[in-house]
């Protein structure tokens, strides 16, 4: 029978080159070499012509048998040689553990948003609630709500950031307040902290700026007396600065408080002998406060005949000044991270100042 001699050659010569394959690539082309367009079966495929019609089914059975062996021989082969690659690959690419790994910076809570977070501690604690509201406010809860008629000279100290006539950035938290306890319709008890951000309009230096944070607290219920505003806040100083504090009040005036009061804590530094803190003095002033004005109580719809209140003002800032040793308000603004980075993490979460 014609060529099956070829056949067998071209058999042999594949098993001869394959044996001596080893590259995914060398596989490659021998394929080419047998199975391609120009490859040696297709060229026994092509002389088929050459054959009577008798013989052709017998050569071109024969024909693919040879092809079916060359393309399982390649396809085995490929995946012997591709696994070997692989793991040559994975040999290689071994990871050397011991190398140091790169550091990154951990941040820290910024010390007024620890100070706000501490006090709204404390607070939530005696069980009060958090109230926030607007800091764009209207005329009225902003002053007249709280007993500052437009007439009023406190208004000028407070010179404000007019957005309209009727429209301001608040001066205080105080209208959250006002609100708060309008929402109530005259029912007690009211008992909240509200901080937030407060403007002024005040030429910024060391201990002044445009922008602070205040905290403010309310309590309205029957039978609320200057006795439970003392308690409170001197558990408040004792919490915040320290268990050996002692309170002093001095009396003082705001609108919307009668009577009114400034709170002092003995200093925290030289415990009451007189240093750069205290000014010598062994007193520092931390908040303002006194009993709810009852014109303030009766705008907001509680009768100042049944009910009665304590009310009190700080600013975060300062207190964290103090605790932190912080001498220029505008470093809490200005993002100088020369500045933040002084405040480590304690493992609490907190912060503390290692230069203190
Ligand atoms: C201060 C003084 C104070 C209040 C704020 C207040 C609010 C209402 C009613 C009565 Cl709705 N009082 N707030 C009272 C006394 C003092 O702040 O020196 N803040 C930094």
């Amino acid at each position: 029978m014609m060529d099956t001699v070829g056949i067998t050659d071209v058999r042999k010569s594949f098993d001869d080159e394959i044996a001596n394959v080893s590259s995914v690539d060398e596989l490659q082309q021998l394929k080419v070499a047998f199975l391609g367009k120009k490859g040696k079966v297709t060229g026994l495929m092509k002389s088929m012509k050459d054959l009577s019609k008798e013989e052709r089914p017998e050569y071109g059975a024969k024909v693919n048998e040879v092809r079916t062996h060359i393309t399982e021989a390649i396809d085995n082969r490929s995946k012997v040689l591709e696994e070997a690659a692989l793991e040559a690959k994975l040999r290689e690419d071994t990871i050397d553990v011991t190398l140091p790994g790169r550091t990154f910076t951990l941040g820290s809570p910024h010390p007024l948003s620890r100070t706000v977070e501490d006090i709204e501690d404390f607070f939530l604690g005696l069980g009060y609630e958090i109230a926030e509201g607007y800091e764009v406010e209207t005329d009225y809860y902003n002053f007249e709500a709280l007993n500052l008629p437009k007439s009023h000279p406190a208004r000028d100290m407070q010179d404000t950031f007019y957005i309209s006539e009727e429209t301001l950035l608040r001066t205080h938290t105080s209208p959250v307040q006002a609100r708060t306890m309008e929402s109530r319709k005259g029912q007690g008890p009211v008992k909240i902290i509200c901080p937030g951000k407060v403007y002024r309009r005040d030429s910024d230096d060391a201990t002044h700026s445009h922008q602070f944070t205040q905290i403010e607290g309310l309590v309205v219920d029957r039978g609320i007396h200057m006795s439970d505003l003392k308690g409170t806040l001197e558990l408040f100083a004792r919490e915040i600065f320290g268990a050996e504090r002692e309170i002093r009040l001095r009396p003082s005036y705001f609108p919307f408080t009668e009577p009114s009061v400034e709170v002092d804590i003995s200093c925290f530094k030289c415990k009451g002998a007189g240093c750069n803190v205290c000014k010598g003095t062994g007193w520092i002033e931390i908040l303002g406060a006194g009993m709810v004005h009852p014109n303030v109580l009766e705008m907001a719809g509680f009768d100042p005949e049944i009910y009665s209140g304590f009310a009190f003002g700080m600013g975060p800032d300062r207190i964290a000044m103090l605790k932190y040793g912080i001498e220029d308000i505008r470093h809490f603004y200005t993002n100088d991270l020369r500045f933040i980075n002084q405040f480590k993490a304690t493992e609490d979460g907190g912060v503390t100042n290692e230069s203190i």
